[in-house]
């Protein structure tokens, strides 16, 4: 009962990163067809789920549907990993404190969708990702860790995306690590991770400053 459920919508890098650090993740569910993500999943031997949202009138009944896809595995943990639709109170509310989410932000600046290009246009010079537990607010929910990347001269909202993504890649599966552990507790909104030799930050090893 140690199981992972990993909920995608394209790509799937950071549900790779999961797979990869050794984590148990018992099925993938998508809610696109094609994303990329899947074919990685069967390729690896875990099963590939598609949920499509579009084949539902309403995201009750999406989620409804999602519900039941992950109910079957009994996960211990659903992680959200770069899925893109907004899900209801009833859904967070039935895998309360058991549902992850990343997201590309140093929360709570830049919520929601674009958040590369909102860091960009707002001129901060630090950015990057934050791992936290999903609650009915969107992107607004306890943060178990978090990562710093610097923004540099001459970035694009593409090669900040990267070195952010880089940093998402060693966080997701650290929090997930630490959960299936049993060393994450909530208090008051705020996560407090027991016998803490690790912190719960990071900041990107430093690169060279382009010219
Ligand atoms: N649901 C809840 N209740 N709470 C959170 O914290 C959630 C969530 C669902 C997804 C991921 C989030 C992100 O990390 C996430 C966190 C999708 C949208 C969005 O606007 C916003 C934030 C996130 C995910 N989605 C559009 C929608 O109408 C669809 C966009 C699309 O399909 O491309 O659902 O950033
Ligand atoms: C990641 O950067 C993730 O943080 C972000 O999308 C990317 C997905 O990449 N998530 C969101 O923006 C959620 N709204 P991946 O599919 O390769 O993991």
């Amino acid at each position: 009962m140690d199981g992972i459920v990993v909920l995608i919508s394209g790509r799937g890098s950071n549900m790779r990163s999961i797979v990869d650090a050794g984590l148990p993740v018992v099925a993938v569910v998508s809610n696109r067809a094609d994303a990329a993500g899947l074919e990685y999943a069967r390729s690896r031997g875990i099963p590939a789920e598609i949920v499509e949202h579009r084949a539902y009138a309403s995201r009750e009944a999406f989620d409804d549907a999602l519900a039941a896809a992950i109910e079957r595995y009994a996960p211990r943990l659903v992680a959200m990993a770069g899925f893109m639709r907004i899900l209801t109170p009833s859904f967070v509310g039935r895998f309360s404190d058991r549902l992850m989410n990343v997201h590309p932000s140093l929360l709570p600046a830049f919520p929601g969708l674009h958040t590369h290009e909102a860091a960009l246009a707002a001129g901060v010079k630090v950015h990057g990702a934050t791992v936290h537990f999903a609650t009915p607010a969107l992107d607004h929910g306890p943060i178990v860790v978090q990562a710093a990347v610097p923004v540099l001269p001459g970035d694009d909202a593409g090669r900040l995306a990267d070195r952010v993504l880089a940093q998402e890649h060693v966080i997701y599966p650290r929090a997930i690590r630490w959960f299936l552990a049993g060393r994450l507790a909530i208090s008051g909104g705020v996560v407090h991770l027991a016998g803490a030799r690790e912190a719960q930050y990071l900041f990107a090893p430093a690169e060279p400053v382009p010219e």
